[in-house]
């Protein structure tokens, strides 16, 4: 299969990293990351739109995609040190969950045992589940803990009668055993969903939730050291859904909370994170662009919030590593 490319708008790759063609590893044998696109919004339960989330994401930075951006707060630059390649969008019909989940799973997998760190654009948050499962199939079920930026828990059973949807598949990943509740760890929670059934739930299987009070009660560098001694050893994969982040930050986003985390802890505890764990992959999610360029704000935290991980893989083995700003 020839490279797909981009599913809406041109076909042009993250700050202008190479481009390859994600069914075909010998595109891509030298590859420490993959950015890989996944236009799906056919679980979303209100709200639609963010099966655009890959093309704004891709188009929000105002300085030329010239495959080049040095951290100033880290002096380290991510596409540059490390071997970045963009392998477009899988093709993902939003009209049928259960092909799109399938095909997204196989696109992470193929990627994942190539020996690259898959980065995620969505898409709702359906996609988590692929995303995570891709990567559990090549390091092991069970074996890769997740950390989860997100109002929302996103444990639910069944949504609109459907097992498939954004609001289900932290369980769907539980239930299969892909991720272990002991090894899952949610991050900015607040609002007025689940319910005490769902928090139940996940009291059984030994999830651990640190509520958007938490975060303004200790304070960001708290909460995330705390995560981090949580997750402990061994392989991570970090979900970030946009609603995390305030409305005022994020309005671009189908289930937008009042009362959430600001831009820059945000951007400092993903870059934090990647800095710390041996990261395997990671997706930013639930992105509806609500206008074009630079003025579309969602987008472009989005996007910053992928370079920051890069960033702080980046400074993980840079001999230059000090300590963070
Ligand atoms: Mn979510």
């Amino acid at each position: 299969m020839a490279r797909y490319g981009a599913q809406f708008g041109p076909d042009i790759t993250f700050l202008g990293v190479a481009p390859c063609d994600w069914a075909n590893p010998e595109t891509y044998a030298d590859a420490d990351v993959m950015i890989l696109g996944a236009p799906f919004d056919g679980g979303t339960t209100n709200r639609p739109g963010t099966r655009f989330g890959p093309q704004y994401i891709r188009q929000s930075c105002y300085l030329t995609p010239n495959g080049s951006r040095p951290s100033l707060a880290l002096r380290v630059d991510a596409l540059r040190d490390l071997k970045v390649y963009d392998a477009g969008d899988v093709m993902m019909y939003s009209g049928d969950a259960e092909r799109s989940v399938r095909d997204l799973q196989h696109a992470v997998y193929t990627v994942t045992a190539a020996g690259a760190i898959p980065l995620i654009l969505g898409g709702d948050h359906t996609i988590a589940w692929p995303d995570h499962t891709g990567v559990a199939r090549q390091h092991g079920f069970g074996k890769v803990s997740m950390i989860h930026f997100d109002a929302h828990a996103d444990t639910g059973d069944i949504h609109l009668g459907s097992l498939v949807g954004h609001g289900t598949p932290m369980r769907r990943l539980i239930e299969s055993g892909a991720l272990r509740g002991d090894r899952f760890l949610q991050l900015g929670l607040r609002g007025y969903w689940p319910d005490e059934e769902v928090f139940a739930w996940q009291a059984e299987r030994g999830i651990t939730s640190f509520f958007m009070h938490d975060v303004r009660d200790l304070g960001i560098r708290e909460v995330t050291t705390r995560a981090l001694a949580h997750v402990g050893e061994g392989p991570v994969y970090v979900t970030v859904d946009v609603d995390v982040l305030d409305p005022a930050f994020a309005p671009g986003t189908g289930t937008p909370e009042p009362g959430g985390m600001t831009s820059l802890d945000l951007l400092w505890a993903v870059r934090e994170i990647a800095a710390t764990v041996e990261l395997v992959g990671a997706d930013v999610v639930e992105v509806l662009p609500t206008a074009i360029g630079s003025a579309d704000i969602t987008a472009l935290v989005a996007e910053r919030v992928v370079r920051e991980i890069l960033t702080g893989l980046a400074f993980r083995t840079s001999p230059a590593r000090t300590a963070t700003a």
